[in-house]
């Protein structure tokens, strides 16, 4: 924090300018309708909006319970500032700040693990939401199914119920609480970047209730089984960075008050929900959520034309040492990449929604990556790639080398990842690609030891599953990732794009 932000007033609920507040009710604890796993920038600047949007539109106790994993700066901060924070929503136009004082409380799993489960538990308590990124799941990506072998998820399906390490472990732990109890039915609500994100939801956790010890989890199995508990797919889009001090010297200049936890946004946002809920739901179509019967459509669209370019042009970005998403679309081969393989291998790959004007929706995109005053960085989009890849890479594959097709760029999305992630001997991939965070990396490192020929190695980390079992029946595809591997250590990324453009 600068000098100059600390002699500023604290945002607090006396301090914050009225005509910047989403709503005008103070709410309280009994208020808490929601409770929320994971307090990060996208709840914060997605649901809570949308839950503010329909609190100035219907009263009803709809109030979020926000819950951080382990990190306690963003919940000490919000308690400092009687839970509000401004949504910065920067666009080369300008910023315009907004309030949404929609949580009621705040609280850290790690810290408080007991008050968590009471409140995920409380009859009180109608929707469990969360966003705890495509890695908070504990799945394997190779089966799809709860990865058995993670430390958390062992020492949960083990430990007492009172303190579980895993967001699975928390979810099912209050179902079993709920079912022994009061029974109150209960929607649980993922709004994460994975496709059939309530489907997986779901089937994650009746896959962890079955691996309980004998006698512990039938009850909650049995009341699952009875539809007490429902899981809607969600299609969540908005561009949420990290917070830097950029934004709080924004805010504290537009508003008059320092906020240590603001957050920087787009003006884009979108949300797409099945109409499932247990228990009744916000009206959060007063924000502009838009209810239907069958979200897959608009899943599979966000997640392969936007999260999936995402990641080429993150990958592609971070090589050429760009530090943000805006820097790396700037390059003309980047853009041209980015165009080709959204258009080319992941547009084929699905249906587009009967409202969705695709043109405008792509031109929208390329804006939305040309977003200069939101500075998102190449390495919050290039984290978790192992995760991340397998949800928006190898179904689309599959389509092309099924008919026959080499997907050329996708092969390349993967082999700019493997060049960051686990560059070969004597390769520097940058910054930007070292300060990449991943679950896989020292396994992808150990795998990059055994060999310097870019096909061996590419073949090697699929077959250790990084893309799920299907694509093994497709050996030229690791080999195709192998020779871009290889250009980009050779010849660098741009080569690497050409020679993809030239074979498409
Ligand atoms: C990004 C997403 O980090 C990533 O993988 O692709 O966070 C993306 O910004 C959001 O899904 C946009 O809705």
């Amino acid at each position: 924090m600068t000098a100059a932000l600390t002699r500023t007033a604290r945002l607090t609920a006396a301090t914050a300018p009225a005509g910047t507040l989403l709503h005008h009710r103070t709410l309280t604890p009994t208020d808490t309708g929601i409770v929320h796993l994971g307090l990060g920038n996208f709840h914060r600047a997605h649901q809570a909006v949308y839950t503010g949007a329909a609190l100035a539109h219907e009263q009803g106790s709809w109030g979020i319970l926000g819950v951080a994993g382990r990190s306690t700066a963003v919940a000490d901060a919000l308690r400092a500032q009687d839970l509000r924070y401004t949504i910065a929503e920067v666009s080369p136009d300008g910023m315009r700040c907004t309030i949404p004082a929609v949580h009621t409380g705040v609280l850290v799993a790690a810290r408080e693990p007991e008050q968590v489960q009471r409140a995920l538990a409380a009859a009180d308590t109608r929707i469990l939401s969360l966003t705890v990124t495509e890695n908070g799941y504990t799945y394997s990506p190779r089966t799809g199914g709860l990865d058995l072998d993670h430390p958390g998820v062992r020492a949960d399906l083990r430990g007492n119920r009172a303190s579980p390490q895993t967001t699975l472990g928390r979810i099912v732990r209050a179902l079993q609480e709920r079912a022994a109890t009061h029974g109150a039915p209960l929607t649980v609500l993922s709004c994460d970047n994975l496709v059939g994100n309530g489907d997986h939801t779901r089937r994650l956790v009746e896959e962890f209730v079955a691996h309980l010890p004998t006698g512990e989890g039938e009850e909650a199995a049995a009341w699952l089984a009875a539809g007490n508990v429902t899981f809607p797919n969600t299609m969540v889009d908005r561009i949420v960075p990290a917070t830097t001090n950029a934004e709080r010297s924004a805010v504290a200049a537009a508003l008059g008050v320092h906020d240590e936890v603001p957050v920087p946004a787009e003006p884009f946002t979108m949300w797409v929900l099945e109409d499932r809920f247990a228990a009744s739901r916000p009206a959060w179509e007063a924000g502009g959520a838009l209810f239907t019967d069958d979200v897959e459509p608009y899943e599979l669209l966000k997640v392969r034309l936007l999260n999936g370019t995402h990641s080429l042009i993150a990958y592609l970005g971070a090589l050429t040492g760009c530090d943000t998403i805006p820097q790396s679309t700037a390059q003309p081969f980047v853009t041209e990449a980015a165009r080709a393989v959204l258009l080319n291998e992941y547009l084929p790959s699905l249906t587009v929604p009967d409202d969705v004007d695709l043109d405008s929706y792509v031109a929208q995109l390329f804006t939305r990556w040309s977003n200069s005053a939101l500075g998102h960085r190449t390495r919050q989009v290039g984290s978790d790639g192992s995760v991340k890849l397998r949800q928006r890479v190898p179904d689309p594959a599959l389509v092309h080398l099924r008919a026959g097709r080499m997907p050329h760029h996708l092969a390349l999305t993967v082999a700019a990842y493997l060049s960051c992630l686990a560059p070969a001997r004597g390769f520097d991939p940058g910054e930007h690609a070292a300060a990449m965070s991943d679950p896989a990396r020292e396994r992808l490192a150990a795998l990059r030891a055994r060999t310097a020929h870019g096909p061996s190695f590419a073949t090697a980390v699929l077959e250790d599953g990084l893309l799920g079992d299907e694509l093994r029946e497709h050996p030229e595809f690791p080999g195709r990732i192998g020779e871009f591997v290889d250009l980009i250590h050779t010849h660098g990324p741009q080569a690497a794009a050409v020679e993809a453009a030239h074979s498409a």
